[in-house]
């Protein structure tokens, strides 16, 4: 279909049209006065449905769960100062975790600008350090260039959010508005000659492995990943957070490197003596504090943003390039041997160290993982919040298909339950399962009542172990016995659910799980499971005890 590039509308009914060029479905807000004329062209858009949510900072992970799944800008609404800073956590995320997300706010009138009018933020200035374009708009026949340019950078080089302040003069103007060609993403590949440094370099390594991140996710890289893999016999090792960019089950898959991988896993990075960084930024939980990419190890670092290479480690070669682009150029690459023992070596590692077989002594949180992994289709969707009830799944749940898991690698608490509806919203086909902590799941619960209303049926189990457990763990560590600020209150998180209309259980038993979640699976509504564990266990490693005692050496 051919699209009109010139026609007379407002600049509200600019905004809309853009998205609706960029093929945009959902957008996610808390209304505001601010920008009520964007609202009102919503209102006349029937293709794009808005989701009204409890508070900003739920929208924006929504939509961040959202475009995750999608791979396309998520879409927040909310006015002026207050909204933003509510939201902020959102865009942080959005920007820590490399994901495309164009955020709208609605700004004081023009003529009251600098004034410190009523909820006035300089909201470019604001989000300057966050965003990867943070913008005011002035003139409101250039509104569908800046929304056209928004969606470009949100989602060219390495993705991330973009921030437009509308001030509530330029909303209602109605003027001539020009729309350029629809958007097309640059994919740069590696020259020849990197290729060939490439094969020299991986040629003479004696344990090669590959550190995969959140690139070869947003270049849809993951089955040519496993072909690159596959080709060499070279052992595969997940970014934090970033579980299903290779099969968890394939004979190459050797581990996740997150907070409190195991030992065994942890070996497989200090033996490797050529690592090949595919699309991560080498984040300070991947290589844990920065400490497992030793000077003694080659590099070769791929990633499509120039600032990542060689942001952490210098590479040996860096190169910018989109990973999909990149692992097609490899097939170039011709070596005769392969590195078979060795991926079998670090893959049995990664077994061992993840097992599921569960007995009695084992804590409900690692029962509740087997129970998921028994019972959830392969393509079922993961979220989950930041804390120690986390680590269960990190270390246990094996991740067989792609587009399977989605967490924040900023740390962000919250956002586990609000990422799950954006996700359920992007795939309404999939099985969409959030965890968190009780800590963590309260800080945006009020969203299950938008889950309630809106008809997003996502199963949120909920780990209650009455305290800011990863909080407590470190505080045991630093100022052992000295519990301050980190004991939480009885709060029942099944009458919560139930109470706007949610289904709730509480559980305390594994027996008990497993009869609720095939409920849960039964009747698809939105639904609490709240699971309540110990306070002993207080990660998968470590007892309160076990703390205490080393402490006192
Ligand atoms: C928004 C936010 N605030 C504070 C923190 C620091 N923090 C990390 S984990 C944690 C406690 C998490 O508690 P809970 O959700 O109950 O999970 P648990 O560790 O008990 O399993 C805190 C306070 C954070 N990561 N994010
Ligand atoms: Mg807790």
């Amino acid at each position: 279909m051919l699209l009109q590039q010139k026609r007379t509308m407002t600049t509200a009914q600019a905004i809309v049209e853009c998205m609706k060029r960029e093929e945009v479905k959902h957008v996610f807000c808390v209304p505001g006065e601010s920008y009520l004329p964007v609202l009102d062209a919503l209102y006349d858009e029937p293709s794009i449905h808005v989701i009204s949510n409890r508070h900003e900072g739920g929208a924006a992970f929504m939509a961040e769960g959202y475009a995750k799944s999608t791979l396309k800008p998520g879409i927040v609404l909310a006015t002026r100062g207050v909204g933003a800073a509510n939201l902020s956590i959102g865009v942080h995320t959005a920007y820590q975790d490399s994901t495309p997300m164009i955020v709208l706010l609605g700004q004081v009138h023009s003529k009251f600008r600098g004034r410190e009018g009523f909820q006035e933020v300089d909201l470019d200035q604001f989000f300057k350090p966050i965003s990867k374009w943070a913008v005011e708009v002035k003139d409101a026949e250039r509104m569908p260039e800046i929304m056209q340019r928004a969606f470009r950078i949100a989602q060219s080089g390495r993705p991330g959010p973009v921030v437009i302040s509308l001030p509530e003069d330029v909303l209602p103007k109605e003027v001539e508005m020009h729309f350029g060609p629809s958007l097309t993403i640059p994919t740069p590949g590696p020259s020849l000659a990197e290729v060939d440094e490439v094969e020299k370099l991986l040629g003479s390594a004696n344990y090669p492995l590959i550190i995969a991140g959140g690139g070869v996710k947003s270049s849809q890289a993951e089955d040519a990943l496993v072909d690159f893999a596959e080709k060499y016999d070279l052992p595969v090792m997940a970014a934090f957070r970033r579980h299903d960019v290779f099969p968890n089950d394939h004979r190459l898959y050797a581990g996740h490197l997150g907070l409190g991988t195991h030992p065994e896993e942890l070996q497989t990075v200090k033996e490797a003596d050529v690592i090949l960084a595919f699309g991560t930024r080498l984040s300070e939980v991947t290589t844990q504090d920065y400490s497992i990419i030793t000077p003694d190890k080659k590099l070769v670092h791929v990633d499509i943003e120039f600032e990542t290479i060689g942001k952490v480690y210098a590479p040996d070669i860096g190169i910018v390039a989109d990973l999909h682009e990149a692992l097609q150029a490899f097939e170039r690459i011709e070596i005769n041997s392969t590195w078979v023992e060795w991926a079998q070596e670090r893959h049995e590692a990664y077994r061992h160290a993840s097992s599921l077989d569960v007995d009695e002594d084992d804590v409900i949180n690692k029962h509740v993982i087997a129970i998921l992994n028994e019972k959830l289709p392969d393509n079922a969707l993961l979220t989950v919040d930041a804390g120690n009830f986390a680590g269960w799944l990190h270390s246990f749940y094996p991740f067989k298909e792609k587009h399977t898991f989605i967490g924040p690698t900023s740390g962000a608490m919250g956002y586990g339950m609000p990422a799950a509806l954006g996700a359920k919203l992007a795939t309404p086909e999939k099985t969409v399962v959030s965890l968190s902590g009780d800590g963590g799941f309260m800080m945006t619960m009020q969203e299950i009542e938008t889950a309630v209303r809106d008809q997003i049926p996502v199963i949120s189990l909920v780990f209650n172990n009455y305290m800011y457990g990863t909080i407590r763990m470190h505080q045991e560590m630093h100022y052992p016995e000295k519990v301050m600020s980190t004991n939480l209150g009885d709060v029942s998180f099944k009458e919560l659910a139930e109470s706007v209309g949610a289904k709730g259980y509480v559980v305390t038993t594994p027996e008990e799980f497993a009869q609720a979640f095939d409920r849960a699976l039964e009747h698809k509504l939105p639904t609490v499971i709240e699971i309540i564990t110990g306070q002993e266990q207080i990660s998968v490693s470590s007892t309160i005890t076990s703390i205490r005692e080393r402490a006192k050496k």
